[in-house]
């Protein structure tokens, strides 16, 4: 951080779209990292996609590659053992077009913190269809909607917490100021674990993108609350914090 401001200030000003899901949890996180002490201390990296409207100007980090950010911030994270990261990424750069670095990093136990946004497209691009999009699902690439037949939504958090012992792993929604407190809690409890050497962290968050899914904001929440959830059932995947 360069200056001594309050932390979620320093997200300020941002370019998401009325009522998406990206800046409840950028805001999260930056509480969290002012809590803890961390504000002087802290790397905030992200991937390509709607997370780059974060208009930070205050917040030291990389915008990496598309899909590269757990390896960049593996590598960082080697030379700065101390400081806390956090690789800010999309559904689409982290589980399409990313999964390799990002599996490689629970993989290799990396201590960073992975918080993915899952809004179930290519949210930046205009909405086209990920391995995240439920079924039937209507993007600009299934304009039927994605097959019912085809294969279902990936779960990436429940693969990497049933296969590489991550130090904490789950997943979150900001459909309601109670679920918004769990990804609070989870949030600090990935940071505290990174900070104690612990590992790799993990957190998914089920995030509203009215504009793609051509909803209302307030119909976008209701579609996280119901039809999201029965794919991506919220909660704890692994702790050994
Ligand atoms: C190598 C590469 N391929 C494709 C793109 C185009 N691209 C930019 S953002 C984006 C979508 C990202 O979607 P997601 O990660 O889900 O983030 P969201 O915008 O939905 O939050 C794509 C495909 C690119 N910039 N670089
Ligand atoms: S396109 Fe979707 S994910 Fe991107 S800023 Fe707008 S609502 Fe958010
Ligand atoms: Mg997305």
């Amino acid at each position: 951080m360069a200056k001594n401001i309050k932390a979620p200030e320093a997200l300020k000003p941002h370019r998401f779209c009325p009522g998406c899901g990206h800046g409840v949890i950028a805001r999260v996180i930056m509480e969290v990292i002012e809590s803890r002490g961390l504000t002087n201390n802290f790397i905030l990296n992200r991937g390509v996609g709607c997370c780059c409207n974060l208009r930070s100007i205050e917040v030291d980090g990389l915008q990496c590659s598309h899909g590269r950010s757990c390896a960049s911030t593996r590598a960082m994270k080697l030379l700065a053992p101390d400081t806390c990261f956090v690789t800010y990424q999309g559904d689409g750069d982290a589980y399409v077009i990313g999964l390799q670095e990002t599996l490689n990093a629970a993989y290799a136990k990396s201590n960073i913190t992975l918080i993915t946004v899952n809004n179930s497209n290519f949210g930046m691009t205009g909405g086209q269809m990920a391995w995240t999009t439920l079924p039937g699902q209507i993007t600009t690439t299934s304009p039927y909607g994605r097959p019912v037949d085809g294969p279902l939504p990936i779960q990436i958090p429940e693969m990497i917490a049933n296969s590489f012992d991550p130090a904490f792993v789950a997943r979150a929604s900001v459909q309601s100021p109670a679920e918004i407190n769990k990804l609070k809690k989870y949030v600090e409890k990935a940071i505290d674990a990174q900070m104690a050497g612990k590992g790799f962290t993990m957190i998914e968050v089920l995030a509203p993108c009215p504009t793609n899914w051509g909803l209302t904001p307030e119909k976008a929440i209701e579609h996280v609350a119901t039809d999201m959830q029965k794919y991506y059932p919220l909660g704890v995947f692994a702790d050994r914090t």
